[in-house]
């Protein structure tokens, strides 16, 4: 076993939509553990740090404010390869092309022109999960 920790949020149109269990109950089914939860409304402060490496590019300021617009579920994920394996569960980015069998492919949708909805996130590397979870959990 290699276990890793991840940070999952589920964005504010996950939680608007009211598909926090869903996809909550997906991780479990696969195996990994909610070590943490919590859910609040972020502040600008807080995402301008956890999404740094996009400032600058034209979805950056719309991401903010689509993350800004209500509350988030963030959530500690525990398991072996988790954060690889959590990104194959959420699908790409776009949720028009994301695979079905994916939360993203199945779920999300981008009618929203400015920023792709896609209902969660996670870390991408074990560098961004230390970084993340830093962050959200402190
Ligand atoms: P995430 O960070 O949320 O797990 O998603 P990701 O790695 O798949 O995507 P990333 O490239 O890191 O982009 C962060 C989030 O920005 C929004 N986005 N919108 N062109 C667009 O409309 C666009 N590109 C990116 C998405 O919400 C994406 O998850
Ligand atoms: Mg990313």
């Amino acid at each position: 076993m290699s276990t890793e920790h991840t940070l999952v949020l589920v964005k504010p149109d996950g939680v608007a939509r009211g598909l926090t269990g869903q996809i909550l109950a997906r991780i479990e089914a696969k195996g990994y553990e909610l070590v943490d939860l919590k859910k609040f409304t972020p502040g600008r402060e807080l995402l301008e740090a956890h999404y740094a490496e996009h400032e600058g590019k034209p979805f950056y300021e719309p991401l903010v404010a689509f993350m800004m617009s209500g509350d988030v579920v963030a959530a500690k994920v525990s398991g072996h390869r988790v954060i690889e394996g959590f990104r194959s569960l959420a699908g790409t980015t776009d949720p028009t092309t994301a695979a079905p069998g994916t939360i993203r492919g199945d779920l999300g949708r981008d009618w929203d022109l400015k920023v792709q909805q896609n209902l969660v996130h996670g870390s991408d590397s074990s560098e961004s999960a230390e970084r993340e979870l830093a962050l959200w959990f402190g």
